[in-house]
């Protein structure tokens, strides 16, 4: 099923439909996205990471979860699949498509699932509207003229997906300090969620306020952009960052528009159009934590856990509390929680480029080898 989660889009698959061995299931995924190929021509991708990603699918077989969730973003114009992140976007779609696939029954009015989210071993719990059983993309099955439920970054109201993640048990700061120089930049280093590294966007020249294609053609920013990202892999734990799109790294400006801060996230590479779910949540809660490079350059956030982290095309609302613990103990995050719409888009039989096929933009269209993933 193709579908757009938040404001990213992928395939969503059973797992069962995959093959269970993951050196041929990437393969297989990256041909079923047209990977690798800047246009992803041959291919279900969108050309852009946030629209080359796929999520899997499963019964769970842990008490505490209806469904396993498998996140694997696919590399545009690199031959790679990783698991190493998760994604809150494609997580928005994963209720209804439970429910569309027959692993959840739907209650009458809202139904709700508690879905592990196996990059991280996390639980997120997503509520969304089922009238009569059904879902309710749009959120006017009730004779309404459109949804609820508006997000920046995609057109129009549709119905909400509400998603709460309950008390994490990573580290929020996985350095275990509040602020690291690397690669002589001062810098926090988060993860709630996701590992972010917070960068003031100042500290490297630009302004913060730039669009993603101007940033995206700043070589001198992405060198640095770089170099950060490689050292700040290994002090955050994650080991050799090269072929791994995180830690994701979003620069800090004063807020324009009544938010508490404006960001410009990498995810690696590219430059978001907007922020990413998890993304956001680890912004938010950087921000909570006393002494980190937001101090100066985000608004205090107001007594409400609502935190509204602009970006690009607009802004993204995070309820989160930080315990910002006492002299000596780490802060830890009580809770977050976020609205998402989402949308079925498509459902059928997808026809994958050949295997072994050799992968250049030049080669003819068309042709499957009549091997259908699902
Ligand atoms: O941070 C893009 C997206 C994401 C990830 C990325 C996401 C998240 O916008 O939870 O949603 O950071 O690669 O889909």
């Amino acid at each position: 099923m193709l579908m757009r989660g938040g404001t990213s889009k992928g395939a969503y698959f059973l797992a069962q439909d995959l093959p269970a061995d993951p050196a041929e299931r990437d393969d297989l995924l990256l041909r079923v996205m047209g990977s690798p190929d800047p246009r992803q021509i041959d291919g279900l991708g969108g050309a852009h990471p946030l629209t080359s990603k796929v999520g899997v699918v499963s019964a769970s077989t842990d008490p505490d979860a209806d469904v396993d969730y498998l996140f694997l973003q696919v590399a545009v114009d690199r031959p790679e699949v990783t698991d190493r992140q998760n994604c809150g976007n494609i997580l928005a779609g994963i209720g209804p498509f439970a429910v569309e696939r027959g692993l959840v029954a739907p209650g009458d009015g809202e139904t709700s699932v508690r879905i592990r989210m196996l990059n991280t071993g996390e639980l997120a719990i997503a509520s969304f509207p089922t009238p009569g059983g059904r879902v309710d993309y749009s959120g006017t099955a009730s004779g309404a003229a459109s949804g609820t439920a508006e997000i920046s970054g995609v057109p129009g109201a549709a119905a909400p997906v509400v998603i709460e993640f309950p008390q994490g048990g990573n580290p929020l700061l996985p350095t275990g300090r509040v602020r690291d120089v690397i690669a002589g930049t001062e810098v926090t280093c988060v993860d709630n969620g996701m590992p972010v590294v917070l960068i003031p966007a100042a500290a490297l020249d630009v302004t913060g306020y730039e669009t993603p294609t101007e940033l995206e053609e700043n070589v001198t920013l992405a060198a640095r952009l770089r170099e950060i990202r490689l050292a700040a892999g290994k002090v955050m734990g994650l080991g050799d960052v090269e072929h791994t799109t995180i830690p994701k790294l979003s620069l800090l400006a004063p807020p324009t528009d009544g938010g508490a801060v404006m960001t410009r996230t990498f995810i690696p590479m590219r430059c978001h159009t907007s922020i990413g779910v998890l993304g956001a949540a680890s912004v938010a809660a950087g921000l909570l934590v006393p002494g980190g490079v937001g101090e100066g350059i985000a608004e205090a956030p107001a007594q409400s856990d609502r935190i509204r982290i602009e970006h690009p095309s607009g802004f993204l609302d995070i309820e989160t509390s930080v315990d910002a613990g006492s002299a000596g103990s780490a802060p830890v995050v009580r809770r977050t929680a976020v609205v998402r719409t989402a949308r079925k888009i498509f459902d059928g039989t997808v026809f994958p480029r050949p295997a072994a096929s050799t992968p250049a933009p030049a080669r003819p269209l068309g042709g499957n080898d009549g091997s259908a993933a699902r």
